[in-house]
């Protein structure tokens, strides 16, 4: 005799209930593909209010048809989902509309609370991507123990260092025959995914329960679209950070910071963002500033500005224990500071020695904090925010005495907003997120007009809703090269678009050649900043000689010449979930040629990029997947698949394209508010294809309110035709009377063919004989 009943989730949508030997299982459809599985000893638990997903409720649900046979248990969604309980065995399969099973549970789950533990049969042929932030230079993840904590690992050295700052409990499945799904761990203690065993995918976790979604594809683009549903998708940043960000621990004092700037301008080397590290500090005190090196922010920021630039400030968590200080004071006062379990307030060495760590999770210390930020950084001229060190991580020993070691705070500390208290053990993971909402909703409830940029080091899923993330410390050589684009693309199919790493390497110091390679990969990235530690020597794009800083002046221009295209990518990020940088699988699912390819990247849907990653190389493999591409430099036509063998001397960044691109592309640029898009130039390549150019102003948030421009234009050949046809331009925002250029690109040894016209916005249609 089985019990099950159908009734609303705890968080109310259609949901079947069953008794199982372990506990009560709950399987809430919110939509026909996607699948809310908890499974709890007693009572489920509570809705936290700091929950990163929203409520059961808040999805359309799904029509449900329940049969029973012998101890099964079936319960299907109208067109989409279905899962089979074993009500004897305890054990839950979930299979798509076509039959197709997707997840097989080997053993009965366990609930928690001594520990959560599901045990997966995969599938043949099944493949795992995302899992957040990963090291090592593999894309796919089978065969590894990746844990769910987020950490400082103090020097990354070891290639395959696991976990790092960031924990994402979120992985994608493809297959060659099959579809393409998601599965979310809704669940913030530490936690681990073993893929040790082939054949098994084992999750644990130290505490909470067994709540988990899956999200159906059956493309990549629909689970990562669902990815954006669940756990948010990010912000639409100000142009601007799209653009060259320089970094250095640290450049000190302002005297240095306009030397860098002028460098940049007298180069020709184009750039948007200078970044501020701990140094500008008074004695590592946030949200001041050292009187001596950095007299007059509000000058430097204003004087950096007239030639384009803006600062970024960085921001430690730590607030320095000094009874004179107000942040420490009004902390203090307001009990805003975690305590020990002893109800003490925790003390621990950071950069100002000992220090105390705000509860970010309670909404008044976040609205606290961005009162300091405005204060102290943005009205001092700063347009973006660095948030660091906030896994927690906290020294051994005072950093005066060499700080040494690294730890985080004591599980047992209580933490949470009112009502709700919980413990460090269940918020670690949200410390890192946590600063950065109240990084990002301070910087927008006090400036309303203006586009904020964040940038993190930790975070757990949903970061992208609040800011840009940073891969930390990576170092010199070409291994971490090597490393970045796997990392980066994996945190894409994580849900966490907006991602870079530090060009050139953050520790030790980088070769010319390794530096001229980092460029050419790192505008690619979707945060393009160089950055490299205190002691090392100069990494600006400079440093290493003419050769290599004619090549970053080619690659960054480039990069500037792409905004276009690249802030639509953003666009769609925000508006669907997309990754900006992504692996070849997220379009090409069923070829398993690109399943383990870790060193090529496509950013967009259009580009196809294969950067050198070893020293020492003047040519490299690439892949060419099902269809027609054209080489970006000779514009010659390859057809795929196949793999080719590229010419690539220090110059060259090997880069492809797909036929029927339509890569809008800006005039050469400083810096990216320069110069108004004119003229748009419309690089097109002969083949099927069509985008739509996003467009408005760039840096505030009338586009919420309707000021864009959408133009979409499609590309066909018919014979020796080719059509292009620009629709009408759609949306309030208008860039105002242009010049657009077209250059379609056929392969063949033939140049381009050129046309240009005066664009008002209206629809066009153009046809080319080739
Ligand atoms: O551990 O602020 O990852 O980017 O330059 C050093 C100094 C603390 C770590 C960050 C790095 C930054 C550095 N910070």
């Amino acid at each position: 005799m089985t019990t099950f009943s159908l009734n609303p989730s705890p968080e109310g949508a259609p949901a079947l209930y069953c008794g199982l030997p372990a506990g009560q299982l709950c399987l809430a459809f919110l939509t026909p593909g996607l699948l809310r599985v908890r499974l709890a000893q007693a009572a489920f638990a509570a809705r936290r209010s700091w929950a990163v997903t929203p409520p059961d409720s808040h999805f359309p649900g799904a029509e449900l048809a329940v049969n029973t046979e012998g101890d099964q248990v079936l319960v299907s969604a109208a067109g989409g989902l279905s899962a089979a309980v074993n009500t004897h065995a305890g054990t839950l399969r979930i299979r798509d509309a076509h039959g197709v099973t997707l997840c097989a549970e080997l053993e009965p789950a366990r609930p928690g609370p001594q520990g959560v533990r599901w045990e997966n049969q995969t599938q043949p042929g099944e493949h795992f991507y995302g899992f957040g932030q990963r090291a090592g230079i593999q894309l796919e993840r089978s065969g590894r123990l990746l844990h769910n904590w987020t950490s400082d690992p103090a020097r990354i050295h070891a290639l395959n260092v696991d976990p790092l700052y960031m924990a994402v409990p979120l992985f994608l499945s493809v297959r060659p025959d099959g579809p393409a799904y998601g599965l979310y761990f809704n669940n913030t203690y530490r936690s681990a995914f073993d893929l040790r065993v082939p054949g098994r995918l084992v999750y644990t976790a130290e505490g909470g329960e067994l709540d988990y979604y899956l999200l159906y594809g059956p493309s990549p683009p629909e689970v990562l679209e669902k990815v954006g549903l669940l756990l948010g998708r990010a912000p639409l940043p100000p142009r601007w950070a799209l653009g060259y960000q320089q970094s250095r621990w640290s450049y000190s004092p302002a005297a240095e910071v306009r030397r860098i700037a002028a460098e940049f301008r007298q180069r020709g080397l184009p750039c948007d963002v200078i970044h501020l590290d701990i140094d500008y500090m008074d004695g590592y005190r946030v949200f001041t500033w050292a009187e001596e090196r950095f007299p007059r922010p509000q000058q430097l920021a204003a004087d950096l500005r007239a030639q384009g630039f803006r600062l970024v400030a960085i921001i430690d968590p730590g607030v320095k224990v000094d009874p004179a200080y107000p942040v420490y004071q009004q902390g203090l006062q307001r009990d805003f500071f975690i305590r020990a379990a002893d109800g003490q307030v925790l003390q621990r060495f950071v950069w100002p020695d000992e220090a105390v760590f705000p509860d970010f999770s309670c909404p008044e210390v976040r609205e606290w904090w961005g009162d300091w930020q405005q204060r102290g950084l943005i009205a001092q001229g700063i347009a973006g925010v660095w948030n660091d060190m906030n896994e927690p991580v906290v020294f051994d020993l005072p950093f005066s005495q060499g700080g040494g070691g690294v730890g985080t705070l004591p599980l047992d500390c209580p933490q949470g907003p009112a009502g709700e208290r919980s413990t460090h053990a269940e918020l670690h993971n949200l410390y890192g997120s946590h600063m950065a909402r109240a990084s990002y909703e301070g910087v927008r409830a006090h400036n309303p007009r203006e586009r904020g940029f964040h940038l993190c080091r930790s975070g757990f899923a949903g970061i992208q809703r609040w800011t840009a993330s940073w891969m930390g410390d990576n170092a010199s050589c070409w291994e971490h090269l090597e490393m970045s684009l796997p990392q980066l693309m994996n945190m894409g199919l994580s849900g966490v678009p907006f991602v870079g790493v530090d060009i050139g390497g953050f520790n030790d110091n980088a070769t010319p050649e390794l530096f001229a390679r980092w460029m050419q990969a790192g505008i690619l990235y979707p945060f393009c900043r160089g950055h490299s530690a205190a002691g090392t020597s100069p990494h600006e794009p400079w440093a290493f000689g003419e050769r290599v800083e004619r090549i970053a002046r080619a690659y960054l221009r480039l990069r500037y010449r792409l905004l276009p295209y690249l802030y639509t990518l953003f666009y769609l990020a925000h508006t669907r979930g997309e990754p900006i940088l992504r692996p070849l699988l997220y379009h090409y699912q069923h070829d398993p040629a690109v399943y383990h390819l870790h060193d090529q990247a496509m950013l967009g849907p259009f580009l196809l990029a294969a950067p050198v990653l070893q020293p020492g190389r003047s040519a490299r493999s690439v892949y060419l997947p099902q269809g027609e591409w054209y080489d970006y430099w000779s514009g010659q036509r390859l057809q795929g698949p196949s793999t080719i063998l590229a010419d690539a001397p220090l110059e060259r960044l090997p880069l492809y394209v797909r036929a029927g691109a339509v890569l809008p592309m800006a005039p050469e640029m400083a810096y990216s508010d320069e110069k108004a898009l004119d003229p748009l130039t419309l690089e097109i390549y002969a083949g099927a294809g069509e985008f739509t150019l996003y467009e408005d102003d760039g840096h505030s948030y009338a586009f919420e309110s309707g000021q864009f421009a959408l133009t979409p234009i499609q590309v066909a050949r018919q014979g020796s035709r080719v059509l292009l046809e620009i629709g009408a331009r759609q949306g309030d925002y208008d860039p105002g009377p242009r010049r657009v250029v077209v250059r379609l690109h056929v392969g063949g040894g033939l140049p381009a063919q050129e046309r240009a016209f005066e664009d008002h916005g209206a629809a066009r249609r153009l046809e080319f004989d080739i």
